[in-house]
């Protein structure tokens, strides 16, 4: 064993020993459980463990990949390209995760010229979505990516996405080579080894071939459910479009009802046949704590994840009380929640915080369905580039038309449909077809409100509803 593989065995059972290893059960973003988790986020706690880790790292990849500058995804792999620029001496660049709207209006931070070569520093690897999302803001400040070092890679086709898409990356461990370490020291079990290999060849993440992701060359609208959980870049946007692909479902109803007595049968009846139910608690007259817990149990039951359509539109601090603390604690059962981008992406971040780690996600008003409603080309376009910046809570855009996009894991959320779409509701809303909603005008969810929670018979209505959209966009899908 030469004295690097030495350095790197020991490191791992260093890993092991302050508990950024962890076995057990874990529900994972591809959907299938995972027997080991990697959280490298504890290292900040063990100081000498995070350097020797950051300098193995860079001492592996180095021979193969040189910059004048290095940069780290945020935010996690921050301290370690620190700890490598202050021993080598390496200039180094911090890419924000959302461009600041005043000063600067930088995306890179740092002192650099255009032509300048960088090297990305990634903690661990999935599918190499987060280092193409560096890429790209590298590239658009005018940068060269030399090659990216990354500490692990979870062996589910990361590294070989990132070739494709022509990044030279180098990883210092796998997750297979750090078990395989582990089981010879006698840290773990070979049952654990063989339980990680299974999971490994069941969870392989592939990012199309044909995704440039500086001219996106994909359409989404071509690709199944499944193909685009793939690539989703947020973790619940991934669990919505697995769960439409198994279920065979693109529906959503709008319950908009009074009571929670209505609210909850509504449901029940509804549950077999929708991906989503979407709620306005607040017209809601006795929605309570109870009203929530009972609607969680029967998503639960009957497989579907809950829309609070709040519309928040204050600033960032406002709206993160108000999804968090307000009397519906709305991020407390609602998978999703819808906001206009009208405040600037602080809003956005600001409720990505206020979720608090639990699994929630956002759609962004991009268009209106209502006659005379006040967005512009300008306004969605805008709102299409805060929701890409910021697609790991967005999971995707309510929209009236195919908003284009370079993130095909977006997800393009549509109102106003109806059978009877020529009628009016005399207050404004104007309703397309369930056809014409998915394959003219884009829709991936659709959301059917008074055409079935006024129809006599709900459930059957339901069932129509999703028939008619699941056969749209199966035509959409193989058309072409
Ligand atoms: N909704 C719209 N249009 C929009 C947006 C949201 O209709 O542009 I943004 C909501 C309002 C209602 C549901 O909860 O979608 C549509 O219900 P009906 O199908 O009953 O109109």
């Amino acid at each position: 064993m030469n004295s690097i593989e030495q350095k790197i065995n020991s490191l791992v059972v260093d890993l092991y020993k302050v508990g950024a290893l962890k076995f057990g059960d874990f529900k994972m973003k591809v959907g299938i459980n995972s027997p080991v988790y990697v959280d490298l986020r504890v290292l900040v706690s063990h100081p000498k463990v995070l350097e020797n880790l950051s300098l193995l790292a860079w001492e592996c990849a180095e021979p193969h990949v040189k910059g004048d500058h290095i940069c780290g995804v945020p935010y996690n792999a921050l301290s370690m390209a620190t700890i490598i620029s202050v021993r080598h001496n390496i200039p180094m660049l911090i890419r924000r995760k959302e461009a600041k709207k005043y000063g600067t209006k930088k995306l890179v931070e740092g002192q650099f010229k255009v032509g300048d070569t960088c090297v990305i520093i990634e903690d661990i690897v999935t599918s190499g979505s987060s280092i193409m999302e560096t890429v790209k803001d590298l590239e658009s400040e005018g940068l060269k990516v030399a090659g990216a070092v990354i500490i692990v890679d979870r062996g589910q086709g990361g590294m070989k996405n990132l070739a494709e898409n022509g990044i030279n990356a180098h990883s210092m461990l796998t997750l297979t080579k750090m078990m395989q370490i582990l089981c010879d020291e006698g840290f773990i079990d070979k049952t654990v080894v063989s339980a990680m290999d299974k999971y490994l060849k069941e969870s392989q993440i592939s990012i199309p071939l044909t995704l440039d992701f500086h001219h996106c060359q994909v359409n989404r609208l071509k690709m199944s459910y499944g193909e685009r959980a793939n690539v989703a870049t947020s973790p619940v946007g991934r669990s919505l479009l697995q769960l439409m692909e198994t279920k065979k479902t693109n529906l959503c109803v709008a319950v908009d009802v009074g009571s929670a007595e209505n609210l909850l049968s509504i449901a029940s009846q509804i549950g077999p046949y929708i991906c989503l139910l979407k709620t306005h608690a607040d017209a809601v007259g006795d929605f309570c704590e109870e009203t929530a817990k009972s609607l969680e149990k029967i998503s639960i039951q009957e497989n579907f994840m809950i829309m609070e359509d709040r519309k928040f539109s204050d600033i960032g601090h406002t709206v993160a009380l108000q999804y968090n603390h307000g009397p519906l604690r709305i991020a407390k059962w609602a998978h999703f929640i819808t906001c206009h981008a009208i405040a600037g992406p602080g809003s956005v971040s600001a409720l990505k915080s206020a979720a608090d780690d639990q699994p929630r996600g956002c759609f962004l008003v991009a268009e209106m369905s209502s006659e005379g409603n006040l967005i512009t080309s300008t306004y969605t376009k805008e709102t299409v580039s805060i929701a890409e910046t910021h697609s790991t809570f967005v999971a995707g855009l309510v929209s009236q038309s195919d908003v284009t996009t370079t993130l095909p894991g977006l997800i393009q959320l549509t109102p106003g449909v109806r059978l009877s779409s020529g009628t009016s509701d005399g207050m404004g809303q104007q309703w397309v077809t369930p056809e014409e909603a998915v394959l003219k005008r884009g829709a991936d969810v659709v959301v059917v409100g008074r055409g079935i929670t006024e129809s006599q018979n709900i459930k059957e209505a339901a069932k129509l509803y999703q028939s008619k959209l699941w056969a749209a966009y199966q035509t959409r899908v193989r058309s072409g």
